[in-house]
């Protein structure tokens, strides 16, 4: 036995926290998945081309590489198959609640316990796990006159299969990640492809999608080297990519290898000219793509700056006219900055978590939030990488929780200290203050008012030591 544990979602977060809950032999725990499967943004990303930009190797729990260890860089399909197979792998289902969201969780002082709402009813639990991601609320863009579109119209992320956009006039809002993957693939189809672009991006190559067969060979006959892969993986991220987003030495070789494949991949200068950033390169989320940039090239596809004033229609209207479309696909991103605080979370005291956020979202380590005892956060504020994998990140606040559990089982709800979470507020926004997404650009990594509640500011391998073990004098406990 050990405390009762609701896990809310079952994506990576919610299944590797299930999946140390069972190798603790930890059973009496609940996954409530508002989906119809497990998988979470893996489940929910189905556009043409959805893959990871993220190595394959280090993105995947460290103790369950993928079983298919042909590609560097894993598609949504393969992705999906890897976290219904660890579900399976590790005998999650039976604990798994399906189709069911979770409405509220209030915290009962009286008992010591959260009262967990879901459209079932309503549970008690010792402990709450959020695990619903950063990325998971689709955001349609504020233009006027959405609805009055007489066409196919969806989102990226609820990419509509029923719609055959072969030889259409297609209009593609957004330019971020999810455009550059599905952009050459729908290209290939459509009979013009409209790129409505607000902000360029700075572009990286994914090269190698594929291992070479020699490869695969040795990464079957020598098991070691995958390990020694995804450490080289891991540091060369850390060493290289993460310099560059910190003002460190790798900035301008990181740039220069951004404009050089620009330069490598668009002849046209005009073109090349809109697709040029004017801000530090990892202010906005890098785009990692090879397949993008060849895809604006195509002469049936154009790359259109001018604003646009609203959607009629027939399509598109910028204030250079009206640009016909037969679909528009929203790649506009999502709603990043309310973590949880869109379930109604209250904690003690009847304090609401949405109104303690109303400046912003925080959480000490990501994780804890005070009044709010017995609730743990997974990918929650300031967690979110801009360099490495979330993977390694959900894996050390997964190990962080497991080690509260046993201090929580003893002396009874444990919650961080306010003093706690000054010290680390203040850290926080001193060490963010040497970071690239400060400067001037707009991004999801920032909520409304301009605050980063979404990144780490230190590399992969400060957080982890931060995390290693939870120190109880940062929190309070019942007894
Ligand atoms: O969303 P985004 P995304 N009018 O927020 C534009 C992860 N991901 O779904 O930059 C016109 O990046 C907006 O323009 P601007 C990854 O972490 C990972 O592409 O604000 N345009 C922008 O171009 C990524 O960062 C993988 O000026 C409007 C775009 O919409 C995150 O998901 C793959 C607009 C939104 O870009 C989100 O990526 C895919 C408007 N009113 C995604 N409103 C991996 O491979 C918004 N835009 C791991």
């Amino acid at each position: 036995m050990g405390p009762n544990v609701a896990i809310i979602g079952a994506g990576f977060g919610g299944l590797c926290m299930a999946i140390q809950l069972e190798k603790a032999g930890i059973r009496s725990y609940t996954i409530f998945e508002k989906g119809s499967d497990v998988g979470g943004t893996w489940r929910d990303n189905t556009y043409p081309g959805a893959g990871c930009d993220t190595h394959s190797h280090l993105y995947s729990f460290s103790f369950e590489r993928y079983s298919s260890r042909t590609r560097r860089y894993a598609g949504q399909p393969e992705i999906l198959h890897y976290l219904q197979g660890c579900a399976d792998k590790y005998g999650l289902r039976s604990r798994i609640r399906l189709n069911t969201a979770v409405v509220s969780a209030a915290f009962d002082e009286s008992l010591g316990k959260w009262r967990v709402r879901t459209s079932a009813g309503e549970e008690l639990f010792d402990v709450v796990v959020s695990a619903i991601g950063q990325l998971n609320r689709p955001q349609l863009p504020d233009i006027p006159g959405i609805s009055t579109f007489s066409g196919a119209a969806f989102h990226s992320a609820r990419w509509d299969h029923s719609v055959d956009l072969a030889g259409k006039r297609v209009a593609v809002i957004g330019n971020g990640s999810s455009a550059a993957q599905l952009v050459p693939k729908v290209a290939e189809v459509a009979g013009h492809l409209d790129l409505f672009q607000r902000t360029p991006n700075w572009v990286i190559p994914k090269q190698g999608i594929d291992f070479s067969p020699r490869v695969r060979t040795a990464f079957r006959l020598v098991p070691f080297l995958q390990r020694a892969y995804r450490e080289w993986v891991y540091r060369y991220a850390e060493h290289i990519l993460y310099p560059a987003l910190a003002g460190g030495w790798s900035t301008d070789l990181v740039r220069k290898y951004a404009l050089g494949h620009l330069h490598e991949q668009v002849s046209d200068p005009v073109l090349r000219a809109k697709l040029t950033p004017s801000y530090p390169l990892g202010c906005k989320r890098v785009v990692i793509d090879s397949d993008f940039y060849p895809a604006l090239t195509r002469p049936d596809v154009d790359v259109v700056t001018d604003r646009i004033t609203r959607i009629v229609p027939g399509g598109v209207e910028t204030v250079a006219g009206v640009r016909e479309a037969d679909a528009i696909v929203y790649a506009t991103g999502f709603e990043t900055s309310e973590f949880l605080s869109t379930i109604e979370v209250t904690g003690r005291g009847g304090r609401r978590l949405a109104e303690e956020w109303k400046d912003g979202a925080e959480a000490y380590l990501g994780i804890a939030v005070p009044h709010f005892p017995n609730l743990f956060l997974l990918y929650g504020p300031n967690t979110n990488l801009g360099h490495t994998s979330i993977v390694f990140m959900l894996e050390c606040q997964v190990r962080y929780v497991m080690g509260c559990l046993p201090q929580l089982a003893s002396r009874g709800p444990m919650e961080v200290r306010p003093e706690a979470m000054d010290t680390w507020r203040q850290n926080l926004d001193r060490d963010m203050e040497g970071m690239v997404w400060q400067a001037g650009c707009t991004s999801w990594y920032k909520n409304a008012s301009g605050r980063v509640t979404g990144n780490w500011p230190g590399s992969a391998t400060a957080y982890r030591r931060l995390t290693r073990t939870p120190r109880p004098e940062a929190f309070q406990f019942a007894r």
